[in-house]
């Protein structure tokens, strides 16, 4: 018989809601614009002596999907945050009647419920791979290139292959596309090699997405638009090369749809893009049992969210390598005391404590915090 204590949850004292600035070491550009400095909301919630931290991933343009940090932190300072400031939870599925109802704002609830995991994780003393049911000391990954010419293209290829990455994402646009492709397989006949149009094609684009077959790609990441799946799945009809989808999937309904059609045969599950770990897990299950693939993608995360992403990818279904590259490649400096390195193609789980395993640098986020409030009771 159990005897311990009963525990009466974990109650919500404060919320410490900020807005951090990184420069990005180069600009990251993709078929939608160009990154030159990573901006995101900072969450700190605090409980029983303990605090519980995660980042958002939405950008201050609505380019990547629908949600801005704008959008985001009204939402998260006049409704999210006021609804579990000063309330007591057992476990993160007990946010879920307060998340759930609120259409769309899935990187504001993810922020909050990815906060909550990592507070309730430390309560526990254990990993938060081991309160979502992951195993494994590292994480398979690669690289994500954006959009530059073919020379320093080549370069970069170059430098992850000898570096040891598993796979290397080229991102594609129109106009940049099979000649890239072509040019990157020519000097790397050997390296598991994808692309990322970031919803840059439409249908009527198919002979490009057919003419990328003569590559060898392990897929095609999002060719056509953020918010379809249908279309996906007569491009996946007309390509020899699986298609894998991101932005198209927010919730385990869109995964299994889009398994149902034969629209994807991989996903990039992005913890903050689909509401939080509880949808992450369903949409991994989901891919399951479609004995589908999915693998981790990243948002250019801090160390914080980097972090929240590597624990997740040691769940068994993510066997692609993920976009989880060493935080270095980004940043300068991070906000975290730890160094999230990659060697050999391998990330190892961050286990500096439990939780997430990562510590802030107070020192210096105190100086790449743009703003900061405190939500109170
Ligand atoms: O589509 O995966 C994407 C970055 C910003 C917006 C969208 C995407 C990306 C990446 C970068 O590919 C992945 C990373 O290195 O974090
Ligand atoms: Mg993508």
């Amino acid at each position: 018989m159990n005897t311990g204590t009963l525990r009466p949850g974990i109650r919500i004292e404060s919320a410490d809601l900020r807005i951090v600035s990184l420069p990005l070491l180069s600009p990251f550009v993709i078929s939608t614009g160009t990154m030159t400095a990573k901006t995101f909301p900072l969450l700190v919630l605090k409980g029983e002596g303990i605090e519980g931290v995660a980042e958002a991933v939405m950008d201050p343009q609505p380019d990547y999907l629908e949600e801005t940090i704008a959008g985001a932190m009204d939402f998260l300072r006049r409704v999210l945050l006021p609804q579990i400031v000063g309330k007591r939870f057992s476990s993160p599925y007990e946010l879920e009647p307060i998340l759930a109802p609120w259409r769309g704002h899935r990187m504001a609830k993810a922020v909050v419920e990815m906060a909550f995991w990592d507070l309730w994780a430390k309560s526990l003393g254990i990993p938060l791979q081991a309160a979502l049911g992951g195993t494994g000391d590292s994480v398979d990954v690669g690289v994500s290139l954006g959009i530059a010419p073919v020379e320093t293209t080549l370069e970069r290829v170059a430098e992850a292959a000898e570096q040891g990455y598993k796979r290397t994402k080229l991102k594609i646009a129109r106009g940049h596309d099979v000649k890239i492709v072509e040019a990157v397989r020519a000097r790397f006949p050997g390296i598991k090699l994808t692309v990322d149009a970031n919803t840059d094609y439409g249908l009527a684009d198919s002979p490009i997405m057919r003419a990328l077959d003569a590559f060898d790609l392990d897929y095609i990441e999002q060719p056509l638009a953020y918010d379809d799946i249908r279309d996906h799945a007569k491009l996946q009809s007309r390509v020899r090369t699986a298609i894998c989808l991101d932005e198209s999937i927010r919730s385990a309904r869109d995964a299994r749809i889009a398994l149902e059609l034969d629209a994807a045969r991989v996903i990039n599950i992005k913890v903050g893009r689909v509401g939080g770990f509880m949808s992450a897990r369903a949409i991994h299950d989901t891919c399951a049992a479609f004995d589908v693939p999915v693998w981790c993608g990243g948002m250019l995360e801090s160390g914080v969210g980097r972090a929240h992403n590597i624990h997740l990818a040691t769940l068994s279904n993510f066997t692609k390598p993920g976009d989880t590259s060493s935080a270095s490649r980004y940043f300068h400096r991070d906000i975290i005391n730890e160094r999230l390195e990659a060697s050999e193609g391998k990330m190892p789980v961050p286990k500096n404590g439990p939780g997430i395993g990562v510590t802030l640098d107070h020192a210096f986020l105190s100086t790449v915090t743009e703003s900061s409030e405190e939500i109170l009771p």
